[in-house]
């Protein structure tokens, strides 16, 4: 039997190259993969690094409905990262492209290469502003507030 859809949302952001162009290119990557169609997505932000280097992030969340598993789904963002050419040189670095997944469905995971809720998304604009974008109901004033000092523009 097919697997149920799931709702989850994933966060995108670049700092390094033509950036803009990259989320464009990888959320066009996230609806040609196999058992993800995406539903909506915000617009591209401008961010200043938060606990990172180099030049301005664009960031961006988009919602996608898929039948993947979250393991499943994980794999996929990394497969597009690694067509961006994304380098590890050490953790939180400038990168090309990072896709991380926010949510999925109410599902709470708490594994060796996968944390859902991610952990730190309450704690950044670059996060929570395009989601309330896209999803309103699911963050609230109060978080927003607490993220006011952090330095965004939508593009
Ligand atoms: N991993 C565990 N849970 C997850 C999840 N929910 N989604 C594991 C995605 N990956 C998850 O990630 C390291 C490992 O986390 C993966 O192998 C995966 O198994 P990574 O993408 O290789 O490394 P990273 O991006 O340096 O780490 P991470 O944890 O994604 O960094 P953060 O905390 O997300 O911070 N400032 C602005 N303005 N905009 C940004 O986009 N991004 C970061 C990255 C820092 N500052 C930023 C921005
Ligand atoms: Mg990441």
């Amino acid at each position: 039997m097919d697997r149920p859809d799931v709702t989850a949302f994933v966060a995108l952001g670049a700092n390094l190259g033509d950036a803009a162009q990259a989320l464009r290119d990888a959320v066009a990557a996230l609806g040609d993969t196999q058992g993800i169609r995406v539903v909506r997505a915000s617009r591209l932000y401008r961010t200043a690094p938060v606990q990172s280097t180099g030049p301005d992030y664009i960031n961006a969340v988009v919602e996608v409905s898929t039948t993947l598993t979250a393991p499943a789904l994980l794999d996929a963002l990394q497969a597009i990262e690694e067509q961006a050419g994304r380098e590890r040189p050490y953790r939180n670095a400038p990168r090309t492209l990072d896709l991380d997944l926010l949510l999925f469905g109410g599902a709470r995971i708490d594994s060796p290469r996968l944390t859902v809720p991610h952990p730190r998304m309450g704690q950044r604009a670059f996060v929570l502003v395009p989601l309330a974008e896209i999803a309103p109901l699911l963050v609230s004033a109060v978080q927003l507030d607490t993220v006011a000092d952090q330095v965004i523009e939508a593009l």
